[in-house]
């Protein structure tokens, strides 16, 4: 059992295990290409970014009504609570359901029926809205605007999806609005893409938080920059694993590269019904593959703390 922690980078949609995509499937009339539990599992498996994604993708398709969202919610913050998860930062992405002919309403008050739940279970808990990046800036301008009523039930917004060819700098104006409307801003970079990536997420975008980031290992300056300003980076071991964004034995992971350089790095999930494993599993095998001391895992948890948009005084309770 791992102590408490925070989970800053998880996907709900990427929550969505194969029992629960059956039954939404069955109960929304919706064709699956088996109805078979086991047979599914064996089709979450990929080896690069996009691969992943068409399944992803796909899959979204049986969540229709704000009650899916809200059974998808309830069953990952009930999961999470059992891996020690005391704050969860939930990354959605309204665009995956609004053009299926999703009202965006049924998705963030789903969403957030969830997030009630589980607060009032004792958890800590926001959602932070996402822009798939390969849709363009237009559209992620179109659901941000879309979504603006909805804004008590969202703290930040992220960019996520096809990395490589959508810099981060594309999205100007759409975070330019977000940080107006004292919204926090994260961005997925350095995951697939360069270096190049991350320094346009912190140029440009102005993002307090990096998701991955791993590719920022290949630039000196720009690890000294990260390190100086404290920008927190959310590492994903076995998603690095599954897309091959880090060498395929977790005992090679830059991990402990990261921690020698200084960088704020906590461990997350991304999309655990995929990947194999919660926040706790990722723990889990980053400790025993890579021989972490309990220091150092007491390190890693609080860093999650401190890279969190929670309340400083909640902040202070947990660490
Ligand atoms: C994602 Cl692993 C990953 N990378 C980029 N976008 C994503 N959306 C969901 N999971
Ligand atoms: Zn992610």
């Amino acid at each position: 059992m791992m102590g408490p922690t925070a989970e800053l980078h998880v996907h709900i949609e990427g929550t969505l295990e194969p029992d629960l995509l059956v039954r939404l499937a069955r109960r929304n009339g919706i064709d699956l290409p088996t109805y078979d539990v086991d047979e599914l599992r064996a089709t979450y498996a990929f080896t690069r970014l996009q691969d992943f994604l068409d399944v992803y993708e796909a899959n979204t398709a049986v969540l229709r009504t704000d009650e899916d969202f809200a059974e998808l919610g309830e069953m990952y913050f009930r999961r999470a609570a059992a891996a020690g998860v005391v704050r969860a930062e939930v990354f959605f992405d309204p665009q995956a359901h609004v053009r299926r002919g999703v009202p965006i309403e049924a998705v963030v008050e789903g969403l957030g029926a969830a997030v009630d739940a589980a607060r009032s279970r004792g958890m800590s808990a926001d959602l932070i809205l996402c822009f798939l990046r390969d849709l363009g800036p237009e559209a992620a301008m179109e659901v941000f605007e879309a979504a603006l009523p909805l804004r008590d039930r969202f703290i930040g917004v992220g960019l996520d999806s096809t990395e490589v060819g959508y810099p981060p700098s594309l999205f100007r104006d759409v975070y330019a609005r977000a940080a107006a409307e004292g919204l926090h801003r994260v961005a997925h970079a350095g995951e697939e893409g360069g270096p190049d990536y991350v320094w346009e997420a912190l140029d440009v975008l102005g993002v307090e938080r990096i998701d991955h980031g791993n590719r920022a290992l290949e630039d000196p300056a720009l690890v000294a920059r990260l390190r100086d300003e404290g920008v927190a980076l959310t590492v994903c071991p076995l998603s690095n694993l599954a897309l091959r964004t880090a060498p395929p034995e977790l005992s090679a992971h830059p991990l402990p590269v990261m921690l020698e350089e200084g960088l704020l790095v906590s461990i997350h999930s991304d999309d655990p019904a995929y990947f194999g494993g919660y926040v706790d599993d990722n723990l889990q095998q980053v400790r025993d593959a890579l021989q972490l001391d309990d220091e150092t895992m007491r390190r890693l948890a609080e860093n999650s703390f401190v890279s969190s948009f929670a309340p400083r005084a909640q902040v202070d309770g947990w660490i």
